[in-house]
């Protein structure tokens, strides 16, 4: 206790007071995604509320970035500029040309500090997750050892996402934001959006303001639905920026639309507005595609999401148009395209959209068709790795689970783990793939705890299948390190799914 009193009252001159070391092997801390490399030097620093976590001085970027580390840690440690020399029992952030990777980071900790070093404050952040992990979820006003050791990391795709559907059911800003933090903690860089379907538009459109007054209203089974503003957006936006993710912003199309045909007649082929739909049923909406005013619609709406938008992309939708003549549908993704390039963005789109001629820099997302994706590749486009019966995270776990559906197989954990991107599909190389998403459809799911279920322990074996290297993923020595994550989830206050297949700790 008087340790602590002097720590934090003398923190100037706390250099000489010095806790002796304890021999901990950071090879046997669970660190998931495991680290491309992680050498043990068998001793340990104390971090305590007397740790100040110094920044270099010149990036503000890197000031922030200490701050959230200090809030995962214990609200006395305090964030200052860094100049002068290293000293005893702080923990320093720095930029370094020297490290190649735009993602990297290199960790090294001996019994005097710790310093975390990258190319660029992303970096940094992805590095801060590993010290989060290297120490108990919250120390408070404790002493914790840190154990020693370097660890070298990067990722090995540079598109690590999961989906949210905040259409078939909504879900507010405070929880996209927990949603943001699960995926930040396990160093996963997107997250996207899928903000518009049949049963609800979720997103303000300011010259179409019908969308969410009528459309906004209702939901998968009848509820109360909702919306963001596009200051609740940008309020998303921010949050997640401020932890290196990118916000990738869905509008599905031409099919997945009856929520906005129902709030614009004008849409519709026949001029009617259908009602409004809340079960669960696809494939039996189409936006008119030879009307004009269709295509002022997507000026419009592409134009605004857009612009509040930094990420690079804009995704298109385009899964499912089964109401929709090939021909037309073919028509209308090729002027879709044009139009999210008009507004300065590359274009996602679910697998269907080869079916179309793909335009420069579009991204195919593999969900239902392999042979989709590969019309895909022979045009030159990337792929995002989203095969169902893999990666989809409302698949249920085993025929008992309540929540989540199964037209795409059960996914226990080890199913969602034991599978490698670039192997699924002999015509789909590492070389093709930007990486991997598991996407949450919330047809089943209505509240954040619903969606906590769902997503872990699966979303942790996503980020690991994603950031890790293949050679270093093993699916029996991963099984053990999740077991050791079970704290961590609970006071994360995640109601994670207890699968049978993890020693749980
Ligand atoms: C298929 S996946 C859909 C969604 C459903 C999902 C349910 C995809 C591109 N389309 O509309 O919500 O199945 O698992």
């Amino acid at each position: 206790f008087f340790l602590l009193l002097n720590l934090s009252a003398c923190k100037k001159e706390k250099a000489v007071i010095k806790i002796p070391p304890q021999p901990i092997d950071i090879s046997l801390t669970s660190i998931i995604p495991v680290p491309v490399s992680l050498e043990a030097s068998n001793s340990s620093l104390a971090i305590t509320p007397g740790t100040t976590i110094f920044v270099d001085s010149t990036s503000k970027e890197l000031y922030a970035i200490g701050k959230l580390l200090k809030s995962y840690l214990s609200d006395s440690i305090h964030v200052e500029a860094f100049s002068g020399s290293k000293q005893y029992g702080n923990i320093y952030l720095t930029l370094a040309d020297s490290i190649e990777h735009k993602e990297g980071y290199i960790l090294n900790i001996n019994e005097d500090y710790v310093e975390l070093t990258a190319n660029q404050p992303e970096g940094v952040f992805r590095g801060v997750q590993t010290i989060r992990q290297l120490l108990p979820v919250k120390i408070n006003d404790s002493v914790q050892h840190i154990g020693t050791g370097r660890i070298t990391d990067y990722p090995n795709y540079e598109y690590r996402g999961a989906m949210l559907d905040v259409a078939r059911h909504f879900f507010s800003v405070e929880d996209v934001k927990t949603f943001i933090d699960w995926l930040a903690y396990y160093k996963m860089n997107i997250l996207h959006l899928h903000l518009t379907d049949d049963q609800g538009w979720r997103i303000e459109i300011k010259s179409w303001p019908n969308l969410t007054a009528h459309g906004g209203q209702t939901a998968v089974g009848g509820g109360k639905g909702g919306f963001f503003t596009q200051e609740d957006y940008k309020e998303i936006i921010k949050y997640a920026e401020e932890r290196y993710i990118t916000i990738v912003p869905e509008v599905d199309m031409p099919g997945h639309t009856n929520a906005a045909l129902s709030s614009y007649a004008e849409l519709n082929c026949d001029g009617k507005a259908p009602e409004m739909y809340t079960k669960m049923k696809v494939g039996f909406s189409t936006l008119c595609t030879d009307k004009d005013i269709t295509y002022k619609f997507l000026d419009d709406v592409i134009g605004e999401i857009a612009s509040i938008t930094p990420g690079p992309y804009f995704h298109i939708g385009g899964d499912e148009s089964h109401a929709t003549k090939l021909k037309d549908y073919i028509f209308f993704i090729n002027k879709a395209q044009d139009i999210v390039h008009k507004h300065g963005k590359r274009v996602i789109g679910w697998d269907e959209i080869t079916h179309a001629t793909l335009k420069e820099n579009t991204v195919v997302q593999y969900w239902n068709k392999a042979e989709n994706t590969v019309k895909g590749v022979e045009q030159g486009a990337k792929v995002i790795m989203s095969p169902a019966p893999k990666a989809y995270l409302d698949m249920k776990y085993n025929k008992e689970t309540e929540l989540g559906l199964g037209w795409a197989g059960y996914i226990e954990v080890d199913t969602a783990y034991i599978w490698n991107p670039a192997k699924l599909e002999p015509e789909i190389k590492r070389d093709n793939i930007l990486g991997l998403e598991a996407p949450l459809w919330s047809e089943t799911v209505t509240n954040i705890e619903e969606v906590g279920y769902m997503v872990f322990p699966r979303l942790a074996g996503y980020a690991e299948i994603g950031w890790s290297q293949d050679s270093l993923r093993n699916w029996d020595e991963y099984k053990l390190r999740l077991a050791k994550h079970a704290d961590r989830l609970k006071a994360l206050k995640i109601n994670y799914y207890k699968s049978e297949k993890i020693p749980w700790e």
